[in-house]
């Protein structure tokens, strides 16, 4: 097992050394050098932001996916021009990460030329957070960005009795004149699947509300909704109708397949949902010049003067801030792990 600090023996590694660790981890199980650099980048990356559901909580789910052949760690993927605010990915069945990578330069010429332009890629996997495909674009070039993935199926519609829908978050991010960007990143259902995996290892219940068991019945047993049960979408009928969005511009709209349309039986092991994702970059220079940041900025202020006492993002970067300083925490006994899983 590969879980996040501990509170009984903690270490303090050096982000440059967790990601190049992970990198020698996946090259070692299957991936392409530079799919190796990518998903290491962006795992190391959720870690050292605290996002623990997609750190290196994952690692396992990854090795076990390209051991079972599931998903192809050297796809190379095919970017397609299709239009002149538009791209077209085929990921042939490898990361979604890989993807973006291929087409981000692309994207951003067209979004400056168009003042908008969309990247729908196909056929990819993605089993990381969402921020890290969207705040670069804000924070590097001064777009605004917004990525929809959907997953596996394992949401239940507001109202019905069976699992459809996946976790399918959204992720949005804005330049803001007070330095970072504005970003936020949420699963459309009620908890990240993630985030019920860990409240099981750990023995915790789940908040009220949050999932059903195999009959349906309200649960708040993570083994209970994790063994044939499901999870709700948040917000009753308007997370259910953003989620039912999200399957339709990250999957019908890019070719990928629905989040109930894939069928990963013939392949034990494998936990990356083969779907589809879509990129919509915007240049906010061609409405709004340098005034959209200043704008942010206001919007940012006024939320503090209301009352808000953390924005969206801002407990990621925190968390960031002292990683960065003091090296990202993890248990000494994760670490030990992934040394050993690297060959160390
Ligand atoms: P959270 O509910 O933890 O957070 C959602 C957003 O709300 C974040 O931007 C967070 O900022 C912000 N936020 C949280 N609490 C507050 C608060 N009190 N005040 C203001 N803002 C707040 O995220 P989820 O559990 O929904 O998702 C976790 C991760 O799982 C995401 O990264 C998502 O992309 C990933 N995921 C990936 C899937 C995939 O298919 N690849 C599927 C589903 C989820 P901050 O980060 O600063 O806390
Ligand atoms: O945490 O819901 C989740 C998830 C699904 C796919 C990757 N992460």
């Amino acid at each position: 097992t590969v879980s996040s600090a501990a509170p009984e023996s903690s270490v303090r590694i050096p982000f440059g050394q967790l990601r190049d660790t992970l990198a020698l981890i996946f090259e070692r199980h299957g991936t392409s050098r530079a799919v190796a650099a990518i998903l290491a980048d962006n795992c190391a990356s959720a870690e050292r932001d605290g996002a623990s559901s997609h750190g290196v909580f994952r690692i396992p789910g990854y090795l076990s996916t390209l051991a079972s052949g599931w998903a192809d760690g050297r796809a190379q993927p095919q970017v397609q021009d299709v239009a002149p605010g538009c791209i077209a990915v085929d990921a042939r069945n490898g990361f979604a990460q890989p993807a973006l990578a291929a087409a981000r330069d692309l994207l951003v010429a067209k979004a400056r030329a168009n003042g908008i332009a969309l990247l729908a890629i196909r056929d990819s996997h993605h089993f990381a957070a969402l921020w890290p495909d969207v705040e670069p674009l804000a924070e590097q070039e001064g777009l605004v960005a917004l990525a929809l993935v959907n997953s596996m199926a394992c949401v239940v519609p507001h109202g019905g009795t069976q699992a459809l829908f996946g976790t399918n978050p959204i992720a949005f991010a804005a330049p803001c004149a007070d330095g970072a960007p504005l970003v936020f990143d949420l699963a459309t259902s009620s908890m990240a699947h993630g985030d019920v995996q860990i409240a099981a290892r750990e023995g915790r219940l789940l908040p009220e509300s949050c999932g059903v068991d195999a009959r349906g019945q309200p649960t708040r047993e993570p083994r209970a909704v994790l063994d044939g049960g499901s999870l709700l979408p948040f917000g009753g009928h308007k997370g259910s109708a953003l989620s039912m969005m999200v399957e339709l511009l990250a999957a019908a709209l890019t070719g990928g397949s629905f989040s109930f349309g894939f069928d990963w039986s013939g392949h034990p092991g494998a936990q990356t949902p083969r779907t589809g994702e879509l990129i919509i970059a915007i240049d906010p220079e061609k409405t709004a010049g340098q005034a959209f940041a200043q704008r942010c900025g206001e919007l940012v202020q006024a939320m503090a003067d209301a009352g808000q006492p953390r924005r969206p993002g801002q407990q990621r970067h925190h968390q960031r801030a002292d990683s960065l300083t003091r090296g990202v925490p993890l248990a000494q006994s994760t670490w030990n792990e992934l040394q050993r899983l690297a060959g160390g």
